[in-house]
């Protein structure tokens, strides 16, 4: 793209275009708080990243690797090492072998442990580490190469490393799952006094990959008492509880049971009754006044790379039917 072209080009390719280029750098802009949705396009994407060319002071005499860190992302397949024998006219037999560290062998890469023989001319070996792909957000983690001498006498039961700092390289296998983010569709419901249920649906979006979870509950408007704060019990049963997202599951519709028992109708009939009352009864009148009003939230995302949408909180409002009960009044 071309400065000329700003005038006539589509916005989401200028923001194509002014991306960072390198995997590695999108991905760092990933961990720094970049939204998923302009690393949607990074999902499936395969790339290595050879990132420091061995350059130490004590390397080895014979071998080492080319690079001491390689970043793979997980959809790659295999990560590409480079092994170089630094003697010619000689042919050097030597082991490698993967250390898991974060990495878990069988899980993120397959264990592998070979012995090989370069001959007296060759100076270079590529070596491929299968690298496993699943559908899971998880973090990016690492695992360890190592060169060993298999004639070397053993040490824990295995030949020892080579001696050098260049006789081990580490690789990062980067995640390219995007697990989404949750946040009600509608975030304002209003439903009829009498009604015996209410319908909300969270949605998940910017990504469908993996099981996620968050928590959903209901909560009083206010703190302070109020004549539109709906009561636990009195107008809905309270919940708290934790739903699920299984992979490529984008949607959820929780239901909260609403309740019509009137309780501070009962509670002056019952303070009537033992003729201490007034003051249920004059709770009572502006309970029958106005609509009543809770909160459904949701909050503690797992895994944490979840992302709960602004739309967090849905209100949900009872509506008093005024012209229904005047109706009945006058009966
Ligand atoms: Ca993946
Ligand atoms: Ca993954």
């Amino acid at each position: 793209m071309q400065v000329k072209d700003l005038g006539t080009c589509d916005i989401s390719e200028l923001l194509k275009a002014i991306q960072p280029d390198s995997l590695l750098e999108r991905f760092a802009f990933r961990k720094t708080g970049g939204s998923n949705k302009e690393f949607i396009k990074l999902k499936g994407s395969r790339g290595q990243i050879n990132h420091e060319v061995a350059q130490v002071e004590e390397g080895n005499e014979l071998i080492g690797f080319k690079c001491l860190h390689y970043s793979v992302t997980e959809s790659n397949g295999t990560v590409e090492v480079t092994i170089i024998k630094k003697v010619t006219n000689q042919e050097l037999t030597f082991g490698y072998r993967t250390v898991a560290d974060t990495a878990v062998p069988e899980k993120d890469y397959t264990h592998t442990n070979r012995v090989v023989t370069m001959n007296r001319r060759d100076t270079e070996l590529k070596i491929y580490i299968p690298i496993v792909n699943d559908e899971e957000w998880n973090p990016d983690f690492d695992f360890f190469i190592e060169l060993y001498d298999p004639a070397g006498a053993e040490e824990n039961g295995e030949p020892p490393r080579y001696f050098g700092m260049d006789t081990r390289c580490k690789v990062t296998i980067l995640d390219e799952d995007f697990p989404g983010s949750l946040g009600f569709d509608i975030t304002d419901v209003r439903v009829s006094k009498g009604s015996k249920k209410v319908e909300l649906t969270v949605v998940r979006q910017d990504g469908a990959d993996g099981t996620i979870h968050c928590m959903i509950g209901t909560e009083a408007l206010s703190e302070h008492q109020a004549a539109n704060n709906a009561i636990e019990f009195e107008d809905y049963l309270p919940l708290y509880e934790k739903i699920s997202f299984m992979h490529g599951e984008t949607e959820k519709t929780i239901t909260i049971t609403l309740v019509d028992e009137n309780i501070p109708n009962i509670q002056a009939k019952e303070i009537g009754d033992n003729q201490v009352g007034e003051e249920g009864e004059l709770n009572n009148e502006s309970d029958e006044e106005c609509d009543r009003i809770f909160k459904v939230k949701l909050e503690k995302p797992e895994p944490s790379e979840v992302k709960i949408t602004k739309k967090n909180v849905c209100m949900v409002t009872i509506v008093h039917q005024e012209d229904h009960d005047k109706a009945e009044e006058d009966r």
